[in-house]
């Protein structure tokens, strides 16, 4: 008896890797008191890029709401919160001075289009598939470390439905950003 428990231990703790294994694509999440955060990930720029784009939302809880003020990811030399809005035709960004607010029971979707953090002067580079460790900072729930997933847009929308080839780092207008 004992033994065939043993193995149905073994037979889960298996199963549990493959799951872990599945893919640094699968969606992840973490909690704080105030808020949700679903799939921190990070877009793979076109090569010799000097900056890029990550992506996650957020969630307030029921009857909670917080501020999401700053966030860090040590792969890049600085980072800022941004909006994307259309000007004429041309897509621009601009810094959100004072973070993101999230409302209880809603849900913020930072995505390629629209809000981002914005990576300048990355210090690496970005490889599909790999981690980068960030720091989230919020209002009230403080500092919470999340992992990037490193992805390319079309791993990152499939099953998403489309949402256009925005290419950041291009030719896109930046402002407030005294890039050099
Ligand atoms: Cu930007």
């Amino acid at each position: 008896m004992q033994m065939s428990a043993r193995r149905i231990v073994a037979a889960l703790a298996l199963v549990a890797m493959a799951f872990f294994s599945a893919g640094a694509s699968s969606a992840h999440e973490y909690e704080t008191d105030t808020v949700k955060i679903g799939h921190p990930w990070l877009r793979v720029p076109p090569p010799g890029a000097t900056v890029a784009a990550a992506y996650l939302s957020l969630t307030g809880k029921d009857g909670k709401d917080d501020r999401l003020v700053s966030v860090s990811i040590p792969v890049a030399e600085r980072t800022e919160l941004h909006t994307m809005t259309m000007d004429g035709g041309v897509m621009k960004m601009r810094p959100l001075e004072n973070g993101i607010e999230i409302e209880a029971g809603k849900t913020v979707e930072l995505k390629p289009g629209g809000m981002h953090v914005m990576l300048i002067g990355l210090t690496r580079p970005i490889v599909d598939g790999e981690r980068a460790k960030g720091l989230l900072t919020f209002e009230k729930a403080g500092e919470i470390e999340v992992e990037f997933v490193m992805q390319t847009m079309k791993d990152a929308m499939s099953g998403e439905g489309q949402h256009g080839g925005m290419q950041h780092g291009g030719d896109m207008k930046h402002e407030g950003h005294g890039m050099k």
